[in-house]
């Protein structure tokens, strides 16, 4: 007989909570889970909108389609406002914060997300994904308020994304290692497919969109021929020669280079410094993964946890994956750049 475990998330998420725990994080995780099952489930129904009817226009049951990115957003709400664990939501498609309407009760927890990620590549059939973080609130008298969202990455008690690509993955922490479960698509299960995921080295992978080249500064310009083994005497060349690998779905890619070993980066431009990454939606969440599996992510001067967001939709540099990867990164930029 074969014993190798079969894990559900649910299964893993409550024999992973603390004794002391009261629910409503074990709750909130699996709230989020759920929310993955609806969006895969639309997603992998994309490419059936010439057909069935694009978004604005009525179905067959004379209900309004909706774009997938609207309904991720939504269905992460409607899953999350009325639970008591959630005390205040911040979402990439909000200009403000999502208070928890009066008629529930508010819970402990700040949720920010970013419901679907790379949505451009919806129309043709490429991964994309959703990302999370969790904060405990900073005041448990109060309902949510826009401070509670305004926190340091490093004060994040979980974060983690799903990615919808040749199967549905979604991957997270809880400060304890970072778990991977892929959804059976028939039981409608996540199931634990990845334990522990660290980051391998030597690393396999850089990831940028190196049509900017001639936008970038000069230290960003050095580290990536760096990169490609032009540029140092300790640059990845022979058997630690990097391969170059873009899809431009920010969640498909870090899910790479978590798996194989890479760098992601979308750095600052000289017209656009601060780049495209969003701080709280994009950049803190998966720092927070990237350091769990034994990584890093900077923004090229410092780490991406530290930085205290102004705004909710704050954009950042981002450098991210092996440590020794983006440090470099840091060097280049602190010797060829000069700070303003
Ligand atoms: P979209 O949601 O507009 O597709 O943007 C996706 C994204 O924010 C991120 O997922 C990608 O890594 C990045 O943008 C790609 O940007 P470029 O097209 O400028 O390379």
């Amino acid at each position: 007989m074969n014993s190798d475990k079969i894990i559900t998330i649910e299964r893993f998420i409550l024999d992973n909570q603390p004794t002391y725990a009261s629910g409503d994080f074990t709750g909130l995780m699996y709230d989020i889970a759920l929310a993955a099952k609806f969006i895969a489930f639309h997603t992998t129904r994309a490419g059936l909108v010439d057909i069935l009817g694009r978004a604005g226009a009525t179905n067959i049951q004379g209900e309004e389609q909706q774009k997938l990115d609207v309904f991720a957003d939504n269905i992460i709400f409607r899953l999350c406002d009325h639970t008591g664990r959630v005390c205040v939501m911040a979402s990439e498609e909000h200009e403000d914060i999502l208070p928890i309407p009066e008629a529930y009760e508010k819970g402990p927890y700040v949720l920010v997300f970013d419901p679907l990620d790379g949505s451009s590549n919806i129309d043709v059939n490429v991964s994309i994904g959703t990302i999370f973080g969790i904060y405990r609130t900073l005041d448990w008298e109060k309902r949510g308020r826009l401070e509670d969202c305004l926190q340091p990455g490093r004060n994040l008690v979980a974060a983690g994304y799903i990615l919808y690509g040749a199967s549905t993955m979604m991957v997270y922490s809880t400060g304890r290692g970072v778990h991977g479960f892929t959804l059976d698509p028939e039981l409608g299960e996540f199931l634990l497919s990845h334990v522990n995921i660290m980051m391998p080295n030597p690393p396999t992978y850089f990831s940028a969109n190196h049509s900017y080249f001639r936008r970038w500064s000069p230290g960003v310009q050095k580290y990536v021929s760096w990169l490609q083994g032009r540029e140092g005497d300790d640059a990845p060349v022979g058997e630690r020669a990097l391969s170059e690998r873009y899809i431009g779905s920010l969640v498909g890619d870090f899910h790479r280079n978590l798996l194989k070993g890479g760098v992601f980066l979308y750095p600052g431009e000289l017209k656009r410094p601060q780049g495209k990454m969003r701080l709280l939606y994009e950049a803190a969440p998966l720092a927070y993964l990237a350091e769990q599996a034994g990584g890093y992510a900077s923004n090229g001067r410092k780490a991406i946890l530290d930085i205290v967001p102004a705004d909710l939709h704050q954009r950042t540099p981002l450098f991210i994956g092996n440590r020794s990867l983006v440090e470099k990164a840091e060097f280049f930029i602190n010797q060829y750049d000069p700070e303003d």
